[in-house]
């Protein structure tokens, strides 16, 4: 398998979870302004859209979409329980979660990545969209359970915590919501998350998150 991903982006999640079920994969850092990977290939003409995640399957298959490409990596080792088995309503459940983080916490943060600083207002009011999605999560996590879906790690988990993180780079306090700072903390501490972020040079070998 192949994933083409940007250093620290919502990418970072299929990289965790391909970490995760240890498997043998490679990587392609994208420039996804100039549509150019490291490799040398035109990344339109793998991913139309222009962004990543995109993972190219052993069977030469190109699956876009963080919801899509996490479900299609955990469904390839079920045993490693990344996710509940399909038809269930753990299932759904983790599907209704996976939305969540895609559709409102991931796009929360996006005026932080508008390319305009923001200022004054703008980052007022960016600040308060993206507590609006962290109160989210800290009632998530409010029975005291260790991840959001209970007490096992899914690929939820992972795309939840990359988008978390991205907090401190846009400086962004998460003291508010406790539980979902120690939360981000714990899937940073996961031997898979620290190995993406030193791939993708995010930390260094040796410093935990
Ligand atoms: N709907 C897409 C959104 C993916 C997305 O927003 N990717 C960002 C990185 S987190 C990206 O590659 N943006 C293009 C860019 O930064 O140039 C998904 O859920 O996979």
């Amino acid at each position: 398998m192949k994933l083409y991903y940007k250093t620290g982006a919502c990418s970072m999640a299929s990289h965790i979870i391909l970490n995760e079920l240890g498997i043998q994969f490679e990587l392609d850092k994208t420039d996804t302004e100039a549509g150019k990977t490291e490799a040398g290939e035109d990344f339109r003409k793998i991913s139309p859209n222009g962004y990543v995640p995109a993972l190219v399957t052993d069977e030469g298959e190109i699956i876009t979409e963080n919801s899509a490409v996490l479900q299609y990596l955990a469904d390839q080792s079920p045993d490693a329980g990344l996710a509940p088995l399909n038809g269930t309503l753990g299932r759904t459940r983790l599907q209704e979660t996976l939305n969540f983080v895609s559709s409102e916490l991931h796009k929360s943060f996006g005026p932080f990545f508008s390319g305009t600083e923001l200022e004054g207002d703008a980052r007022q009011k960016a600040e308060a969209g993206v507590g609006r999605r962290a109160a989210h999560i800290e009632r998530s996590l409010a029975d005291g359970r260790t991840f959001l879906l209970g007490d096992t790690f899914t690929v939820a988990d992972a795309y939840a915590f990359v988008v978390l993180n991205w907090a401190g780079f846009v400086g962004v306090s998460l003291d508010a919501w406790p539980k979902t700072r120690a939360y981000v903390s714990r899937v940073a501490a996961r031997p898979a998350s620290i190995k993406a972020m030193v791939a993708e040079g995010l930390i260094e070998q040796g410093q935990v998150a």
